[in-house]
């Protein structure tokens, strides 16, 4: 029965975030701040078209990334990433749209800079991985979990875009 309902809220709350509707988390980490890319980055997500729900700067704690980065916690390079990530502001966004989680994906480029091609923010503006400048979901289900993770539900804003109807159809 308990299955039932966390399943039925599943997808009720899934079904809220796809669509137009589909949220992704993206951060600036602490080298994007310092090296003043947070303007050119949130110009490119603007001018794609879009929606900002949810914006804020700060400083994170390792215990929120080490929950952030649950998945790589066995690799070597997960205590220098952990203490990179908090070394500095953060500025953490929630961004809306169709097909936004894949979409900013590759406005990012490859996890490895060298990888990234001219163009992506990866491919334009770093050079090493342990230096990427920048973090987007990688899934629905990951971009779910790290909203709940940064953002208070409270903090994430419904307003009616201006543009939209001359961004989709
Ligand atoms: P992603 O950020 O493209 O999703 P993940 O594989 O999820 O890439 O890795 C998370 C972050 O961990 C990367 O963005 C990068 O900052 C860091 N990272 C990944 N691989 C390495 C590595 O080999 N050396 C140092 N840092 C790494
Ligand atoms: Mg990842």
């Amino acid at each position: 029965m308990i299955a039932l309902v966390l399943s039925l809220f599943a997808f009720f709350f899934q079904s809220g975030w796809t669509g137009v509707n589909e949220r992704t988390f993206i951060a600036i980490k602490p080298d994007g701040v310092q090296r003043k890319l947070v303007g050119e980055i949130i110009r490119r997500f603007e001018k794609k078209g879009f929606k900002l729900v949810g914006l804020k700067l700060v400083k994170a704690s390792e215990d929120l990334l080490k929950q952030h980065y649950w998945d790589l916690r066995s690799r070597p390079f997960f205590s220098g990433l952990v203490t990179y990530m908090s070394s500095g502001p953060v500025v953490a966004m929630v961004w809306e749209g169709l097909e936004v989680v894949k979409t900013a994906r590759r406005m990012l480029g490859e996890t490895n800079p060298a990888d990234s091609l001219p163009g992506t923010i990866r491919g334009d503006f770093c050079v090493e991985v342990g230096r990427n400048v920048i973090h987007g979901s990688d899934s629905v289900e990951s971009a779910q979990r790290e909203i709940s993770l940064w953002f208070h539900q409270n903090e994430l804003l419904s307003w009616e875009d201006n543009s939209r109807r001359w961004i989709y159809e």
